[in-house]
C-alpha cells in the first residue's frame, strides 16, 4: 500500500531510454564576433532601441574563450545531451563556398569533447544568426537561398554527420518569418505582412532543401524544430481569431512538413496581404521532404480574447500583429506570469506534444526548448530560483504524461543552460540554470541547475 502510494522520482516517470539534455544558440552565447563575419543581428543590434539595454553580439557569453568551463558545467548537470547551433558566419563566413578552418575546428572539438562526456550534440544549422552578405542579396526571400542553406546544411554533414546523428536545419521558422518580417522586432527588422508570409514558405522550401542535404551527406537523422504551442479561446467571440492564429502558428508549418500543402483556410484569410502565388509544386514537395524527427519549443500557450477598448479604432488587439490578417483579438495570458510576460501552463505543453503527434504521425518528437525567465539575484554567492524549479517540475510533469497519452517524446532539452543574450531583450531576461555575470562572465550554478542535475541523475 505505502510503496504502491510513494511518489517516485521525476526520472522514473519517464522511459529509460528518454533523453535529459539542455540548449544554447551560437549568437546567445559566443561571443567573439571578430573571428566571423558579420550576421543579421549583429547588424540589427545597431539600431537604436532595438535592443532594450543595448547589448551587442560581445560579448554574449564569451563561450568561445570559457567552453571548457562551459563543458564542464554540461557534464556536472549529468545530462545526456546538449543542443547548440553553428552559427552559419563563422562556419561559413561568406555564406557559401568555402568553409573557416578554425570555425569549424571550434564546433570538432566542442562535439569531440561532448562525445568523451557521453553527451549526445544536437546541432541546429540555423538559429536565426544569417551572414549578412546572404541578407544583403535578399536573405529567405532571394530565389537561390534554398540551394545556398542546401549547400551549407551539406557542408555541415559532411564535416559533423560522422558524430552528430540528429541535426536540425531551422529554428523556429515562425519567428524568423513573423518577428523578424510582420512585427520587426527581430532581425532584420522588416514590417511587412505580405512578406512575412512569403518567408515563412520559404523557409520550409529551404529546410526541406537542408534535410535533403543532410541525408546526402549522411547524417542518419535530420529533422526541424518549431515552435508550436497550443491556441485557447479566452472569451466567447475570440473563436475565429483562436483558429487563425493556430493555422499561422502551428498548421500552417505542421501541414507544409506533412504534405498538405498550405490550407484554403490560410489562402482565404489571407489573400488580402498575398495572392501565395509564389507557391510551386517543387517548393511544396520539397517542404514535405521527409524528416526523422522534430523538435517542439514550446513555452507558454496562446490565450485568445477580444479587442482591448484602446485597440478599437484599428479593430485588432496590438499583442496579435504578428498573426498577419488576423480577426480582432488581443492576447490575454493569466497569471502567474513570468518576467517575459507569458503564462505558466504545464498542461498547455501536453496538449501542444498531442497535438502535434496527431499532425505529424510517426515523427518521433522531441521538447528542444522549454524553461523561464525570472528575475533571479544572487544572494551570498548562491542564485535560488524557486519559481524556474517549480516551472519545470510541473512541464517536466507533462512531458510524462504527453507519453503516457501515446506520443512518441524521445527527448528533452530545458532552455537555457546559461543567462544569455535573449535578443530584443539583451541580457534583461535570464532563463539559464547557470547564471552569467554580465561583466566578470562568471558563472554559478542556480538551484535550478542543481535540482535539474538530480532529476538527470534519477535522484529526484
Ligand atoms: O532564447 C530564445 C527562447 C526564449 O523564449 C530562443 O533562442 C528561441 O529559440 C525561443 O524562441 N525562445 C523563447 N520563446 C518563447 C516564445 C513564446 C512566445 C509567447 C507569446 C505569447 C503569448
Amino acid at each position: 500500500m505505502v510503496a504502491s502510494e510513494s511518489p517516485g522520482t521525476i526520472r522514473e516517470s519517464f522511459p529509460d531510454d528518454f533523453v535529459f539534455g539542455v540548449a544554447t544558440s551560437s549568437w546567445q552565447i559566443e561571443g567573439s564576433s571578430s573571428t566571423r563575419s558579420e550576421s543579421i543581428w549583429d547588424r540589427f543590434a545597431k539600431i537604436p532601441g532595438a535592443i532594450v539595454d543595448g547589448s551587442t553580439g560581445d560579448p554574449a557569453c564569451d563561450h568561445l574563450n570559457r567552453v571548457d568551463e562551459d563543458l564542464a558545467l554540461i557534464s556536472e548537470l549529468g545530462v545526456g545531451a546538449y543542443r547548440f547551433s553553428v552559427s552559419w558566419p563563422r562556419f561559413m563566413p561568406g555564406g557559401t563556398g568555402t568553409v573557416a578552418h578554425s570555425g569549424a575546428g571550434f564546433y570538432d572539438r566542442l562535439i569531440d569533447s561532448l562525445l568523451e562526456r557521453g553527451v549526445q550534440p544536437l546541432l541546429t544549422a540555423y538559429h536565426w544568426d544569417l551572414p549578412q552578405s546572404l541578407q544583403d542579396e535578399g536573405g529567405w526571400l532571394h530565389p537561390d537561398m534554398p540551394r545556398w542553406f542546401a549547400d551549407y546544411c551539406h557542408a555541415l554533414g559532411e564535416r559533423y554527420g560522422d558524430r552528430v546523428s540528429h541535426m536540425a536545419t531551422l529554428n523556429e521558422p515562425w519567428v524568423s518569418a513573423f518577428l523578424g518580417y510582420a512585427a520587426g522586432i527581430h532581425a532584420p527588422g522588416v514590417v511587412n505582412s505580405t512578406q512575412a508570409l512569403e518567408v515563412a514558405y520559404r523557409l520550409m522550401v529551404a529546410s526541406g532543401h537542408g534535410i535533403g542535404a543532410l541525408t546526402d551527406a549522411g547524417v542518419s537523422n535530420p529533422g526541424i524544430v518549431l515552435n508550436l504551442t497550443t491556441v485557447r479561446v479566452d472569451q466567447p467571440g475570440a473563436e475565429k481569431a483562436r483558429d487563425h492564429i493556430d493555422r499561422l502558428q502551428n498548421t500552417l508549418f505542421t501541414d507544409l512538413l506533412a504534405g498538405r500543402g498550405i490550407s484554403d483556410e490560410v489562402r482565404d484569410t489571407t489573400d488580402i496581404l498575398t495572392d501565395w502565388s509564389f507557391v510551386t509544386d517543387e517548393g511544396l514537395e520539397a517542404a514535405a521532404t521527409p524528416i526523422s524527427w522534430l523538435g517542439v519549443n514550446y513555452y507558454t500557450p496562446i490565450r485568445v480574447g477580444l479587442p482591448r477598448d484602446t485597440d478599437q479604432a484599428t479593430g485588432v488587439g496590438q499583442d496579435t500583429v504578428v498573426y498577419p490578417a488576423c480577426p480582432p483579438a488581443s492576447l490575454r495570458p493569466r497569471g502567474p506570469l513570468t518576467t517575459m510576460g507569458w503564462e505558466v501552463d504545464p498542461q498547455g505543453l501536453r496538449d501542444t506534444l498531442v497535438e502535434t503527434a496527431a499532425a505529424l504521425p510517426g515523427v518521433p518528437l522531441w521538447v528542444t526548448e522549454n524553461g523561464a525567465a525570472y528575475a533571479d539575484r544572487v544572494i551570498d554567492g548562491d542564485v535560488y530560483d524557486p519559481d524556474r524549479i517549480s516551472y519545470l517540475t510541473g512541464h517536466l510533469g507533462a512531458a510524462a504524461e504527453a507519453i503516457s497519452d501515446g506520443v512518441p517524446l524521445q527527448g528533452y532539452c530545458a532552455w537555457s543552460l546559461l543567462d544569455n543574450l535573449e535578443w530584443a531583450e539583451g541580457r534583461t531576461q535570464t532563463f539559464g540554470l547557470v547564471y552569467v555575470h554580465p561583466e566578470s562572465m562568471e558563472r554559478i550554478p542556480k538551484a535550478s541547475y542543481h535540482f535539474y542535475a538530480d532529476v538527470a541523475k534519477g535522484e529526484r
